[in-house]
């Protein structure tokens, strides 16, 4: 026996199909590389994207971080972490092309509102002195459906810290002055 009981004839339009409302996690996985144009450290990593999608919307996104052997000076530091508009790492870090920004908006922090932030930009991430990265971020904007998702796009880890938009200049708004590409990753649908 069926979950809806069969309704034929005139009142058959009525009835949704089975699969309509069906919660479920989804998850996605990104394996951190070394920039092979730009080799410093000997960087390992994985990040781990899952979000609860319901029948009625789905809930922040929550990416999980865990990266070593990055190069150190002793101090805790802060480094920018953004989706990337593309998932082609053919030539290196650098063939992801820019921050992931749907709604062609200036660069921002995580808090700022939708139209004041770009969809990839996740902020920043704190190292310690020892070159290790360990940490979670929740994004109510990045998802993984719908026209924010960014799956088969790239993640990107950076040299330097994101000012979040506010560094007074043209490239603040462009790309939050975070410097050059330390690692890099494919974000690949589980
Ligand atoms: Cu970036
Ligand atoms: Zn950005």
């Amino acid at each position: 026996m069926s979950l809806f009981p069969t309704v034929s004839g005139q009142w058959g339009w009525m009835l949704p199909p089975a699969y309509t409302c069906i919660e479920r996690p989804v998850q996605a996985v990104c394996h951190m590389v070394p920039n092979p144009n730009y080799q410093v450290g000997n960087i390992q990593g994985l990040v781990v994207f899952t979000q609860r999608i319901t029948c009625f919307g789905h809930y922040a996104l929550q990416v999980k971080v865990s990266v070593t052997g990055l190069p150190s000076d002793g101090n805790w530091t802060y480094h920018g972490f953004h989706v990337h508009e593309s998932g082609d790492m053919s030539r290196g870090c650098e063939s992801m092309g820019p921050h992931f920004n749907p709604y062609r908006t200036q660069h921002g922090s995580p808090a700022d509102p939708a139209n004041r932030r770009h969809v990839g930009a996740l902020g920043n991430m704190v190292k310690d002195p020892f070159g290790n990265m360990q940490g979670a971020i929740f994004d109510n904007l990045a998802s993984l459906v719908g026209p924010t998702s960014i799956l088969h796009r790239g993640v990107v880890l950076h040299e330097g810290q994101d000012d979040l938009g506010r560094g007074g200049n043209e490239e603040s708004l462009r790309t939050g002055n975070s410097g050059r590409r330390l690692a890099c990753c494919y974000i690949q649908p589980l």
